[in-house]
């Protein structure tokens, strides 16, 4: 029996409040309105930024449903959806593409207007949710939401893919691997030869490494507390691994060392720390150095450094979703991943069932997984 049109009774993962884990209790989900589609979730990854918002570090509206990395397919479409129909394969994007605003019609940019990654207001764009418990509206996250059974999204945030595409796979290409990825090969243009630091080595900074080694850096330092993701780190391309805890000296100078005091031509602070952020930066060269910020910091924190390390000539920047334009991007990514161009297999240390969300974050705090795939 269709339920288009209807409201949708199923189970969802709500965070309450910060610092609590998630409650996996019966919502419901209403009907999409024009442009909007109600998918149903076959696949979700999570990532570190869906554990800012069980912290409290970045700041949303409760309750709310996480979840911003997923394969899903279309169950039914609103009025004037164009771009899939139902029984669709595709890729929720918590960074839309409107193809209308500013962003959109810039080649170069990608944080489309429509986003809701720095007010988080997790409201449809007029301004209401689909979702209730028990009779009260439940927030959504960066547009998209997955951490639910059913969630609806504007086509907006929308991809179609290869309807044969891997839903347990596939789903990484919705954050963590082109969050990394892009970064390095759209947002640092890294070129061949050259020599790069990752800070970080979790799912999005191992996809950084990725996207350095496809781009043909020949040096990749990978910098991690963590000693244990360095075997992963070396597998996907690093070709030397360090961590600040081995060294009295900040790290900084540590890999001015190590490139005899020139620095790497490209750095990435993919962990979402100011310091780190700082540090990265003072990594790459004086001269020609690129920094690329993929992390990001507290919603209330505040950066202090010297000028010197910028007035020096070194390009300090930000990159979202890689800086790829999502909804173009994703789809190419997918055939990509289908033939083998790159492979996720080694980022997925863990799938678990839905019911079983807090198991993967405790093994994210453990710093135990890489990423954690739910499957429906
Ligand atoms: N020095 C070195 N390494 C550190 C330090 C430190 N001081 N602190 C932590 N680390 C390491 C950890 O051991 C871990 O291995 C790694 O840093 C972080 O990895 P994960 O697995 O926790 O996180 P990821 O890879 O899933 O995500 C990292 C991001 C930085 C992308 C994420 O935390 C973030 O800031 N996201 C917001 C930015 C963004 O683009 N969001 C859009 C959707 S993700
Ligand atoms: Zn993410
Ligand atoms: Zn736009």
């Amino acid at each position: 029996m269709s339920t288009a049109g209807k409201v949708i009774k199923c189970k969802a993962a709500i965070v309450f409040e910060p610092k609590k884990p998630f409650s996996i209790v019966e919502i419901e989900v209403a009907p999409p309105k024009a442009h909007e589609a109600r998918i149903k979730i076959l696949a979700t990854g999570i990532c570190r930024t869906d554990d800012h918002i069980l912290s409290g570090s970045i700041k949303t509206t409760y309750p709310v449903i996480p979840g911003h990395e997923a394969v899903a397919v279309v169950e039914s479409i609103g009025e004037g959806v164009t771009c899939v129909k139902p029984g669709d394969k595709v890729i929720p994007l918590f960074l839309p593409q409107c193809g209308k605003c500013r962003t959109c019609k810039n080649p170069e940019g990608n944080l489309c207007e429509k986003n809701d990654l720095y007010e988080f207001k997790g409201l449809m764009y007029d301004g209401t949710t689909r979702f209730s418990y028990k009779g009260k509206p439940v927030h959504n996250f960066a547009s998209t939401s997955t951490f639910t059974e059913y969630t609806v999204v504007h086509e907006d945030s929308l991809a179609k893919i290869d309807p044969a595409a891997p839903p347990e796979k596939a789903c990484l290409i919705g954050c963590g691997f082109s969050t990394g990825y892009g970064a390095a090969i759209r947002s640092g243009k890294v070129t061949p030869d050259s020599s790069c630091a990752v800070f970080g080595l979790g799912g999005v900074g191992l996809s950084v490494v990725m996207g350095c080694k496809a781009a043909g850096a020949s040096r990749i330092i990978g910098i991690d507390i963590n000693k244990d993701k360095f075997p992963m780190a070396k597998e996907l391309g690093a070709t030397e691994c360090i961590s600040p805890l081995d060294f009295k000296k900040p790290i900084n100078e540590v890999v001015l060392e190590m490139t005899e005091g020139e620095g790497v031509d490209y750095s990435f602070e993919v962990i979402g720390r100011t310091d780190t952020m700082v540090a990265a930066l003072a990594s790459c060269n004086m001269n020609y150095g690129v920094s690329v910020i993929v992390g990001a910091a507290p919603s209330a924190s505040e950066v202090t450094l010297s000028p010197t390390l910028i007035f020096t000539g070194r390009t300090w920047k930000g990159s979202v979703f890689g800086g790829l334009k999502s909804k173009d991007a994703v789809p190419k990514l997918v055939l990509e991943l289908m033939s083998k161009k790159f492979i996720l297999d080694p980022l997925i240390t863990h799938v678990l069932p839905f019911d079983k969300i807090n198991e993967g974050f405790e093994l994210l705090h453990k710093g135990e997984s890489i990423r954690t795939v739910l499957k429906m």
